[in-house]
């Protein structure tokens, strides 16, 4: 990858516009005109993962709409790139620059503008972070419809423009579905007021759905109002053993059938997942046993005894037909919370051990763990697995949203590898594509994906991905060298 001379160099001109433009000096890092600044740009710089790093040496924090319109009007008539950045949470190197591009930051952009309880409509500022966020909520009695691991650093704005999934998303549906408006600022500084609050509005095209999952390519969102459910009073959790990939698609089936309208969560863990999981947490797993896969369930209701009983109903039933060969039930508040963490915290856990190939997919259902056994087997046949410099894979491993067919295949090294990568890419790829599945379920392309599109959309799809490019981004300002 090669800088593009069409963007200009910034300059000590351009900061002092900027500095003018956003007044206090905590909103403008500047390592163009101060070299010291470079320490204080890095965590910008860098993604989640370590994964990536860009060289941008100005960062901007805007506190209004008003100013993100000047920053970008400027910018786009300067031809200046810019990365638009939230919690800097995302998974495939989207939210850090490749090269000197500016970051827009919004974590200025934090305010909680309106909420209407007896609808349940949240208008919220796009830099507000979604664990913040989701306790105003439930002080009001109510829940934000997405929750996930990256809860208290990512921000509405990110989740949005990932179309982050979640835990709950089985539950609550996506967020194509609970975002009611949108405001968002084009490169040319043309704020798109569509700050809309009614369920049913279908008068013409939707465009704030452009917005939605589109990665800070075509726009900078900076408000977006949320349709929010009423916070759940009865909330059980439970944690299976399972001798078998087959036991745990039964048990989901059996779940939707017993618990209906109170499932609010299925997740998928394997042996593996866990196992590294207890070698960072240093915890004892909640089950006495081991098993080769664990499934974590969740019920949300509004009356404890009504969805005490169709659990134990269910439990039962998995018991008795030998679907689920142990299991353990939360019984308060803390124990919800510890039984979460062995699903919610394989990420962090991972990442504490090096470097992870991560892989975010859709298959469907009776073929998702196939992938993890046929890359095992592919890993073991290049001579990679051993956790030792030369065979620097350490593990390959499975779990994720079952319930949405969304698996998370993740490669645990010593370190990133070439060799590594060449054994994984494009066969990942190739195996979801022979699926029909989708190489991206939740995280987006970012720059971890770019190349690899076209394994899950035809010519055709892209070229109209290029053409709406194009159109709200004629001179190419946002979010550049990503997949589109
Ligand atoms: P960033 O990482 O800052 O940005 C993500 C992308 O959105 C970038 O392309 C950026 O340019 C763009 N962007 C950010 N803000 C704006 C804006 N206001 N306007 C326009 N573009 C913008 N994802 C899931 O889907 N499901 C999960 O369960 C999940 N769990 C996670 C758990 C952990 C521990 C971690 C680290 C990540 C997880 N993620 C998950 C991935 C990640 O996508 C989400 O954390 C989140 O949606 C990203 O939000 P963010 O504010 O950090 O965005
Ligand atoms: C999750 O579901 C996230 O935990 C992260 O989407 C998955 O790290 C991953 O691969
Ligand atoms: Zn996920």
């Amino acid at each position: 990858l090669k800088r593009d001379p069409r963007y200009g160099q910034v300059t000590k001109e351009h900061v002092d516009y900027f500095k003018g433009l956003l007044g206090t000096e905590s909103a403008v890092i500047d390592g163009v005109t101060n070299e010291n600044a470079t320490d204080d740009i890095e965590p910008f710089n860098s993604d989640w993962m370590r994964k990536y790093r860009g060289h941008c040496r100005l960062v901007l924090k805007p506190s209004s709409t008003e100013e993100v319109s000047k920053i970008l009007k400027y910018c786009n008539d300067n031809k200046l790139a810019v990365v638009p950045q939230g919690g800097n949470t995302g998974l495939v190197g989207g939210s850090v620059p490749v090269f000197d591009e500016i970051i827009l930051n919004m974590g200025r952009m934090n305010n909680i503008i309106e909420f209407d309880e007896v609808s349940g409509i949240l208008t919220v500022e796009a830099g507000a972070i979604l664990e913040v966020v989701d306790q105003f909520l439930a002080s009001k009695g109510y829940i934000f419809p997405l929750d996930l691991g990256a809860k208290g650093s990512c921000h509405i704005g990110g989740n949005l423009s990932t179309n982050a999934g979640g835990l709950r998303l089985l539950r609550y549906g996506s967020l194509h579905g609970t975002t009611l408006g949108i405001e968002a600022v084009l490169p040319d500084g043309t704020v798109v007021d569509d700050l809309c609050k009614l369920r049913k509005n279908n008068t013409g095209y939707d465009i704030k759905q452009l917005f939605i999952g589109s990665e800070g390519t075509i726009g900078v969102i900076t408000k977006a109002v949320i349709q929010c459910p009423q916070r759940p009073k009865a909330q059980n959790v439970a944690l299976f053993g399972l001798e078998s990939y087959e036991a745990a698609q039964q048990a989901f089936r059996e779940a939707k059938g017993h618990l209906s309208e109170i499932l609010s969560a299925f997740e998928l863990m394997d042996a593996g997942s866990q196992a590294l999981v207890r070698q960072v947490t240093k915890k004892n797993s909640p089950l006495e046993g081991e098993y080769p896969f664990y499934c974590l369930i969740e019920t949300s209701g509004s009356n404890s005894d009504h969805d005490g009983e169709k659990l134990q109903t269910f439990l039962e039933d998995v018991m008795e037909k030998g679907i689920v060969v142990d299991g353990t039930l939360a019984q308060d508040e803390t124990q919800v919370k510890a039984l979460w963490s062995w699903r919610e915290g394989i990420t962090e856990a991972l990442g504490h051990l090096g470097g992870v190939y991560k892989y975010d997919v859709s298959i469907p259902l009776p073929e998702m763990y196939q992938l993890v056994e046929d890359t095992k087997a592919r890993v073991e046949e290049a001579g990679l697995l051993g956790d030792t410099d030369e065979h620097p894979v350490r593990a390959v491993v499975g779990y994720g949203h079952m319930g949405d067919s969304n698996l998370h295949l993740n490669v645990s090294t010593r370190r990133f590898d070439e060799r590594v990568e060449k054994v994984l890419e494009p066969f990942v790829y190739e195996w979801i594509s022979k699926r029909q599945g989708s190489i991206s379920a939740e995280h987006g392309l970012g720059l971890a994906k770019k190349k690899y599109i076209g394994y899950s959309r035809t010519p055709t799809m892209v070229g109209l991905m290029k053409q709406l490019k194009d159109l709200y981004d004629p001179n190419a300002i946002l979010n550049p060298y990503k997949y589109i």
